[in-house]
């Protein structure tokens, strides 16, 4: 049985893991209306990551004997600058969940709730493998610089890469 405190981070956690998949699904229709269909491809798949990661979390609750809580839909923003702005947002964001997570591990080691620690230890590792990946698609922009032949094999690249980089 998990506590009302744990109970509560877990449910903020789930709304972040929503908002994550919000926020993805927005970029990956940008990128499909800018004629970036590889770019779009990856983060449709992403968006769907992060359903699960959220679906995980409800069903960890619902197990443990809490109440999951669905939040209110958030509306992400509908257009970005260009595909480097997506990939330094998209960073930006999982370095967010990263530390979130981080404080959720903390507080399940002060409650100690070792089950739920346990739980967190994947998405702990999620973050890192997430983090990197998008850290090395940024180093890659950065070298592609505005050069048109580069962009066009850096979306057909991510036509078949999976989100967490096992690819
Ligand atoms: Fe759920 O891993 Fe990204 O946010």
């Amino acid at each position: 049985m998990i506590s009302k405190k744990i109970e509560k981070l877990l449910n903020q956690q789930i709304a972040m893991e929503s908002d994550s998949s919000q926020f993805y699904l927005a970029m990956a229709s940008w990128a499909e209306r800018s004629g970036y269909n590889g770019v779009s491809a990856f983060l449709y798949r992403h968006s769907d990551e992060e359903r699960q990661h959220m679906l995980k979390l409800i069903k960890f609750v619902n197990e443990r004997g809490g109440v999951s809580q669905l939040p209110a839909l958030k509306s992400p923003p509908v257009n970005f600058k260009n595909v480097n702005e997506v990939f330094e947002q998209l960073l930006k964001h999982e370095v967010k969940v990263s530390n979130e997570i981080n404080k959720l591990v903390d507080n399940c080691l002060a409650e100690k709730d070792y089950t739920t620690h346990n739980f967190l230890q994947w998405y702990v590792s999620e973050q890192i493998e997430e983090e990197r990946l998008a850290r090395n698609l940024l180093d890659k922009l950065n070298l592609i610089g505005g050069d048109k032949g580069g962009m066009y094999l850096f979306d057909r690249d991510l036509e078949t890469m999976i989100p967490e980089g096992e690819n």
